[in-house]
């Protein structure tokens, strides 16, 4: 089935059993310190940054997607597929819920493991969307040079730049077929992420309001406003601009919880799954309309690998701490209550 996951389960038992019960028996803390978080990496803006430090970063993305894939998630070629199969798979239980930015946030982490491997060793870089909302045209990070590629008017594939004429076969929707990564800018949306819109939703002292604001406004500024791949709510992720975007809005996140971290950062809800009436609140019709006229039907195979990875996410619950955060084996499952401390241990950074 999914061998990195076996290999997973039988280590997470192993560590348990060597380190739980000699600890235990000699009365000290049953489990050494879980990673403590003495320096945490910078996440910085991508316009900050000097040319050789986007150069490095570009390198190591194109090396990921470059390595052969070997989980055998359907439709994944390489080791870059596997977090875009995932995000596809999964589409239902990590958008328009409570677990939307939890989520993201581990799969963010998941994607810098990638990058580790391939030689990257400084923080993941954001894309500041307020700095260039309205504005996408003209934004620095479409240079062909020291950016993603030409982000143009008008639904074509991508055509310079590091990323030139990528393919995916993650999407369109459910579908697992070659398309070529595309972008279609629109600064009309694009203003859906400026300092303004952001604004609005920091207003909301509650996570539960908070998360439902940035995913419908902020998070849909970046998707629309490059349009094209990044508009498939499934196979988005096949743009790696995806990864800066995503940052940004686990930075709204960070900033929010940093404004009373005592409280914000254990506040937690939102539902566990979409409401099969309402489906992706940003579309019409439910969950089985949207799978017949938006996102094709689901393949059974995915629909088991969705039923894998969802099992426990009760219909009408809310998302706690609790609640398990999975990659279907790409790196081990954790839980929200590890991903809500950005220096926590699990994770360790902050954004600058
Ligand atoms: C940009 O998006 C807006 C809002 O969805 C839409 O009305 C408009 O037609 C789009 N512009 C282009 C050029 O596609
Ligand atoms: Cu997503």
């Amino acid at each position: 089935m999914l061998p990195r996951k076996i290999i997973t389960v039988i280590f997470t038992t192993l560590s348990v059993g060597l380190m739980g019960s000699p600890f235990s028996r000699k009365g000290k803390s049953p489990l050494p310190e879980k990673g403590r978080c003495i320096n945490p990496s910078k996440r910085r803006a991508w316009h900050t940054l000097p040319d050789d430090q986007k150069r490095t970063y570009l390198d190591s993305q194109r090396c990921v997607m470059d390595k052969p894939g070997t989980m055998g998630l359907p439709g994944a070629k390489t080791v870059y597929d596997e977090l875009a199969s995932n995000h596809q798979i999964l589409a239902r239980s990590i958008h328009s819920t409570g677990a939307f930015l939890p989520y993201h946030r581990y799969m963010l982490h998941a994607h810098e493991k990638t990058l580790r491997e391939c030689g990257y060793d400084g923080g993941l870089p954001y894309w500041d969307e307020p700095h260039d909302a309205g504005n996408f045209e003209n934004s620095d990070i479409f240079d062909k040079e020291t950016g993603f590629g030409t982000c143009v008017k008008g639904n074509s594939c991508v055509a310079d730049g590091p990323f030139a004429h990528r393919t995916s076969s993650i999407g369109p929707g459910f579908n697992l077929r070659e398309h070529c990564v595309s972008r279609n800018l629109n600064d009309t949306i694009s203003l859906w992420s400026s300092q303004e819109k952001v604004d609005d939703c920091m207003v909301y002292d509650r996570y539960e309001d908070l998360w439902a604001c940035l995913y419908m406004v902020p998070h849909r500024g970046g998707h629309g406003g490059v349009g094209g791949t990044m508009r498939d709510p499934l196979g988005s992720p096949a743009d790696p601009i995806f990864y800066l975007h995503h940052a940004w809005v686990d930075k709204l996140w960070f900033d929010w919880q940093e404004v009373d971290p005592g409280s914000r950062r254990h506040d937690m809800g939102g539902p566990n799954t979409q409401t099969p009436e309402l489906g992706f609140p940003e579309l019409p019709g439910s969950t089985e309309e949207e799978e017949e006229r938006v996102f094709g039907k689901m393949p059974e195979e995915l629909r088991r690998l969705e039923d894998e990875g969802t099992r426990g996410d009760e219909g009408g619950g809310k998302v706690t701490l609790a609640h398990v955060l999975t990659s279907l084996g790409v790196i081990p499952d954790t839980t929200v209550g590890d991903v809500v401390d950005t220096r926590g241990g699990y994770l360790c950074y902050e954004y600058v």
